[in-house]
Parts: C-alpha cells; sequence; structure tokens
C-alpha cells in the first residue's frame, strides 16, 4: 500500500449558534469518518476546521440581541467546539477567523493581488442607512421583489423566485437596522477577475472529475455556474466586523467574508504547525503536489470551494513560487431535516448537538446519522429510527454477536482465544468473508460511500451471528470440544475485525471493544486475519449498546408538539397561482397488485373521468393490494410521468406519512364522480 499524503477540511461553521445535527451529517461526520479510517490505514494525513468568525450572519446575530459580534463569536467558538469534541470528531485543528495569524494571512492574499494590479476598483450604488450613517449589507434592507412581488426580498437578490436585479430596482426598500428608507449612495470596491480564470477552472473541474470522479450533484452544479459564465466579483464590503481592508483609502471597508474564510483552511494548518513547534509543517501539505485535499462541505458551499477558492489559489501560484494544491475532490452532501421537516431554531424543530448528547451517548448518534446520510438525495432524522437503529442493529446484531461470543469463552474456555483444530466448509466461508471486508470498505470509503460502508459492516456482523447460529456450539461444547473452540476462535477474530472496520464510525464504543479483547487497533491492511492468536487472554464482557426503551424516545417525539412548525415563513409562502398549477383530483381505484422485488411499491390502475392509467405508489407497507380496490383517493393529475422500477407512473396519490414509511391514503366520499377537481 503507497501511503498517501493528506489534507482533509471542513466546512468552518459561521460561530453564530450551535451546530445541530444536520451539520454534523453534510460535513462533520463523513470527514471525521474518512479521516480515522485513512490514519488506520497508515497515511500521513492532517485534518483541519475552525470557526468562521466575520460576515454579516455574525452581525445580524449580534444585532439581535443587542451586544458585540465579539460576544456572539466567542460564545458560539467554545461551545461548537466543545459539542464537536463530544461528538467525537478528531480534528488535528479547531482555529478561528478570529485569530492574528488567520488576519495576516488574508491580507497577504490580498495585498498579494492588489500589489499585482490583479484587483480592479469599480463603483457601484449601494443602499445606505443615513440615520445609522452606514452602508447596508444586502442582507440588511428588505423590500418588495421587483419581479414576484415578494416582500421580504433582499437589495439585489430575491430568495423566493430567485432572481437577481439591480438594487435600484427593489420596492419599497427598508433597512432593517433603523426601519427607515435607505438611499443609494455610490461605493468603490475591490473586484476579484473570476471571469478570466474560467478557462482554467473548467479544465481543472474536469480534469479533477475524470481523476477522481466528482459527484454527480457538485459537477451539474459546477457546469451551471459555468454555462452561465463567471462574472468578475467584489471582494470587500462596507462593514466594520471583519478584516480590514489592507489599503489606503479603504477605511471602513472590510474583505469580504467568503474571500478571507476559505483561506481559514491554511491559517488553521499554520496554527497547528506553532502548535506542534514546526513552523514548516503546513507547507509539507499544502505545498506538495501530491498532497491529496479533500474538502467536505454541504451543498449549499460548492461554489466557494470549486469555483471561487480554486480561483484565489490558481492567482496566487504564480511559476517560480510555491504553489498552493487545489482540492482533489469535494464531497458535497445534501441536507438532513428533522421528522420531515427542516431543522428551524426560531421554530424548535430540531435538536442541538449538546443537548443530544446530554440524553445519549455520541456513538449512537454518530451511527445513525452515518447509516443515514444525505449523500446523494436530503435525508431525514427520526427519533423512531434512532431507536431502531440502536436497538436492532448496534444491540440485537453487533452486540449480541459479542455477548454471546465472550460469554461462551469465558464459560468454557477460560477467557482464552481457543485454536482452530477443525476447519470445515462453514467455518472456511467465515474466514474468507472476514478476510475480504478491509479492502471492500476501503474501496467505499476511499470513494466517499460513507453511508454503504456502514450498511456493508453491519452486514458483516449479521453474517457472524448466522454464522454462529449455524455452527451451534451450545451443541457441540458437549459432543466436539474442538469444533466448538474453532467456532469461537473465528467468532472472536470477526469480531475483531468488525472492531477495525467500526473504530471509524463508533470510536468510543470500540475502544471499550478493544479493552475487552485486550488490544488495540492495527494496521487497516491487516485486519481481516487470525489476529487475536491462540491462548491470548480476554478480558471481561460488558453491554456495549443497552437498548433504548420506548418511553424514552416518546418524551422526545412529544417535546416536539412545542414546537411553533404550524407558521410559514414567508419563503415559504405560494400565491394561489402556484397552487392552481396542481391538478387535484378525485380517482377511483379499479385495480392493485404487489410490485415484483419491491417491498414498497404498488402498481395500481386508476379511472378518471374518460381515462385510466398507471400509478406507481409506496404504500405497499401500509395496505394490500385488495383494500384498495374500489377506493376513491385523491392524486395529482398533471405530475411529470415518471418510472419506478421500470414501471410507468402518471401521478401521485395523496398520502399522509403517519410514521416513518407508513401511509394512510387519503379517500373521498364513495359517490363522489371520479374526475371531479379538488381546489
Ligand atoms: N461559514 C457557511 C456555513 O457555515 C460558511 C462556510 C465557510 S467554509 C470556508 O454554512
Ligand atoms: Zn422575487
Amino acid at each position: 500500500m503507497i501511503k498517501e499524503k493528506v489534507l482533509v477540511t471542513s466546512a468552518l461553521p459561521y460561530a453564530n449558534g450551535p451546530i445541530h445535527l444536520g451539520h454534523l451529517s453534510g460535513a462533520y461526520l463523513p470527514a471525521d469518518i474518512y479521516v480515522r479510517y485513512k490514519r488506520l490505514n497508515g497515511d500521513d494525513i492532517i485534518f483541519i476546521c475552525g470557526s468562521d468568525e466575520h460576515g454579516v450572519p455574525i452581525t445580524i446575530s449580534a444585532d439581535k440581541e443587542k451586544v458585540s459580534p465579539q460576544v456572539i463569536i466567542d460564545r458560539y467558538h467554545e461551545a461548537n467546539k466543545k459539542a464537536f469534541e463530544r461528538f467525537g470528531m478528531s480534528f488535528d485543528n479547531y482555529s478561528r477567523t478570529s485569530l492574528p495569524i488567520h488576519h495576516e494571512t488574508a491580507k497577504e492574499f490580498f495585498l498579494e493581488f492588489y500589489n499585482r494590479g490583479l484587483l480592479s476598483e469599480r463603483k457601484s450604488l449601494q443602499f445606505f442607512d443615513e440615520k445609522a450613517n452606514m452602508f447596508l449589507p444586502d442582507r440588511y434592507v428588505e423590500g418588495t421583489c421587483p419581479r414576484c412581488g415578494n416582500n421580504e426580498a433582499r437589495s439585489d437578490e430575491c430568495e423566493n423566485c430567485g432572481s437577481l436585479y439591480d438594487p435600484s430596482e427593489l420596492k419599497n426598500p427598508k433597512s432593517k437596522i433603523s426601519g427607515g428608507t435607505p438611499t443609494l449612495k455610490e461605493t468603490t470596491h475591490y473586484y476579484f477577475p473570476l471571469g478570466k480564470y474560467q478557462p482554467a477552472l473548467e479544465k481543472y473541474v474536469n480534469e479533477m472529475n475524470e481523476k477522481y470522479g466528482w459527484k454527480d450533484n457538485v459537477l451539474q452544479y459546477c457546469r451551471g455556474w459555468f454555462k452561465d459564465g463567471l462574472k468578475d466579483r467584489a471582494i470587500t464590503r462596507d462593514l466594520d466586523w471583519g478584516i480590514k481592508v489592507p489599503v489606503e483609502g479603504a477605511a471602513g471597508k472590510v474583505i469580504y467574508v467568503w474571500f478571507e474564510a476559505v483561506l481559514g483552511y491554511i491559517s488553521s494548518a499554520k496554527e497547528l504547525s506553532q502548535q506542534r513547534n514546526q513552523p514548516e509543517l503546513w507547507k509539507k501539505y499544502w505545498f506538495d503536489p501530491k498532497t491529496k485535499y479533500i474538502a467536505f462541505i454541504g451543498k449549499d458551499n460548492v461554489v466557494f470551494h470549486t469555483i471561487i477558492f480554486p480561483a484565489i489559489l490558481m492567482a496566487w501560484n504564480e511559476p517560480g513560487r510555491e504553489q498552493y494544491c487545489l482540492p482533489q475532490n469535494v464531497p458535497a452532501n445534501e441536507f438532513l431535516n428533522f421528522e420531515g421537516k427542516k431543522f428551524s431554531k426560531s421554530r424548535n424543530w430540531g435538536i442541538d448537538v449538546e443537548d443530544f448528547l446530554n440524553l445519549f451517548p455520541a456513538d449512537l448518534l454518530r451511527y445513525t446519522l452515518a447509516a443515514n446520510l444525505p449523500e446523494n438525495r436530503d435525508t431525514d432524522f427520526y427519533w423512531k429510527e434512532f431507536q431502531l437503529r440502536n436497538n436492532s442493529e448496534l444491540a440485537d446484531i453487533f452486540g449480541n454477536l459479542i455477548n454471546r461470543t465472550f460469554t461462551f469463552v469465558h464459560k468454557h474456555f477460560e477467557g482464552k482465544v481457543p485454536p482452530r483444530n477443525k476447519i470445515e466448509k462453514i467455518d472456511e466461508d467465515m474466514i474468507e468473508l472476514a478476510n475480504s471486508y478491509p479492502q471492500k470498505i476501503a474501496d467505499l470509503l476511499e470513494n466517499f460511500k460513507v453511508k454503504d460502508s456502514v450498511l456493508e459492516i453491519m452486514n458483516l456482523a449479521r453474517a457472524g451471528n448466522k454464522y454462529f447460529n449455524d455452527s451451534e456450539p451450545w451443541k457441540t461444547i458437549k459432543s466436539d470440544k474442538d469444533k466448538c473452540g474453532t467456532t469461537i476462535n473465528i467468532c472472536l477474530n470477526t469480531i475483531y475485525t468488525l472492531a477495525e472496520l467500526f473504530y471509524p464510525i463508533i470510536p468510543l464504543s470500540v475502544e471499550r471493544l478493544f479493552k475487552m479483547l485486550n488490544t488495540g487497533p492495527i494496521n487497516w491492511n491487516d485486519s481481516g486475519k487470525e489476529n487475536l492468536k491462540v491462548g491470548h487472554k480476554l478480558n471481561d464482557a460488558e453491554i456495549l449498546f443497552p437498548k433504548i426503551e420506548d418511553d424514552v424516545i416518546e418524551k422526545q417525539i412529544e417535546k416536539l408538539k412545542g414546537s411553533n412548525m404550524n407558521e410559514v415563513t414567508s419563503e415559504e409562502l405560494i400565491t394561489i397561482d402556484d397552487f392552481m398549477k396542481v391538478q387535484l383530483k378525485v380517482a377511483e381505484v379499479i385495480s392493485a397488485d404487489r410490485v415484483e422485488k419491491s417491498e414498497k411499491l404498488l402498481k395500481l390502475k386508476i379511472a378518471l373521468e374518460n381515462e385510466e392509467r398507471q400509478i406507481v405508489a409506496g404504500i405497499a407497507k401500509s395496505y394490500a393490494p385488495e383494500d384498495l380496490v374500489g377506493k376513491k383517493v385523491i392524486i395529482v393529475a398533471n405530475l411529470k410521468p415518471a418510472k419506478l422500477m421500470g414501471l410507468e407512473s402518471k401521478g401521485m396519490i395523496l398520502a399522509l406519512e403517519t410514521e416513518p414509511g407508513k401511509h394512510e391514503i387519503i379517500t373521498v366520499n364513495s359517490k363522489t364522480k371520479a374526475g371531479s377537481r379538488a381546489k
């Protein structure tokens, strides 16, 4: 195995609020699992993160509480750092962008570009609050969108219809600071020539994708930007919180937060070098063209990591000087929702990491999140699923294999690994299976398929239990002790393999398991073999995964009832025209059949007024086909046709999800005519 030099970064979270489970699933847990695996693999790696402490998100939080930004960043930097630690994040350094070392780094980049004449000064009109005597950043101005009429539009962009416009077009602008009407005033900003780098950026993205296979969502996103054409971007703002623009005549201006935050990855590595008393350490990673640099982020940060940051580094990387390495891969995740809805602090929907970890050990959360990572689509955290994964996977499968094997070895083999004196086909198969696993899981993790790796590892534990059952050691202990010893030896070694494979995912529990096994982790590539030698003494067993009782989970679900989820934000409001686009119609179910090889899908034939069509619906876990025939349901009649397991589906049946995977269809009075429209 060739050792790699690896630099891993996770997005720097804004220090303006507590970390929630959605953050963890996006840029943190997958990175930590990857890093822990790489370390076991013997790769030379550093793992960098820190708080993003500048920008308007910070000042808005400070304004809301009527405290200084400093109070906000100090509070949340400490809180988030601690939450990450408790969650088992193994950053080599968790820095802050307010540190002098970061300010210097950011200014160095800015000045380098400024002195080289790369930045252009341009005038533009920007909203100014006369009362507060300040320029207003986008998020401080609210008005009516000139395109769609949304009256919570920002100064130059509307989140409702997605349009960008000139600030002078915004109707009824209001300052969020004083409530007054802001005026438009001329201001000067420094622009970075992003457009100039487009050809180089396209080449870079294509090359990285060809060599390392970028995720589809990331690639599509980049291509969209390229298609629209990259525009030069202002990298300064009129604000007093942030890194002062280090040139004369720029009083009252700071460097745009996104220009400097990404440089935080460099300054955090510099800080690590200082901590380790190796001032040149950071260069060893950042300046080596062979460094494998992986940037873990959530999907909302893609453009900054695949376009803006690489452009900044390219601009720095003039021939003849030390060259920064660019991200080799940016495995951005989609979002995690909470019980079917977006996390929302203000509506009390979700749970902070701190609160969670006061209730349950970190590993249970790590396991559940890892098994359900939003790698290809948004996923949800459900309390019931959390309980189920703990009880019926960690406890009933992995925990059970450990308990029954340890009970046996202590009762019948004096707590020592017995010899393999009688290998038969069943044993060979188990040995071979465990043997194949380290490579199999490595292949998945190298490709950032963390979720699949978790499911696969649990499959090995499943196979271990089946092997135990099929070998019937409780019988062979009486009839053939050699045979029994062979079974137990193989089970113990499988457990050791599982410990290694699970170590990146549930490190704290595995450390306790290592203690029971009276050993520790080894190199990843050596695992999977007969590493527990005959006669090796084991320690007493303990229960690693106690069951979570129903009432504990019910209590959490109960708590959600106190949230104000029924409030609708302006972003969620739709117009009557939006609604009328959806054609809801009554339809009668004529026939229903199961779909082969699918537990979820039913194939329905339904009748509308003068039409019959096929709809494939994911309700097989809640309804038998015969229950549905003759029912009058409501369907979305103008949904674009889609194929599900190769079957055409034209429309969608309205149903409630009463609990994860369980549905209740909405039916109407049997006299209602099929084809009637609901409005
Ligand atoms: N702070 C955005 C966020 O927290 C931003 C990431 C910076 S990465 C350099 O979602
Ligand atoms: Zn709009």
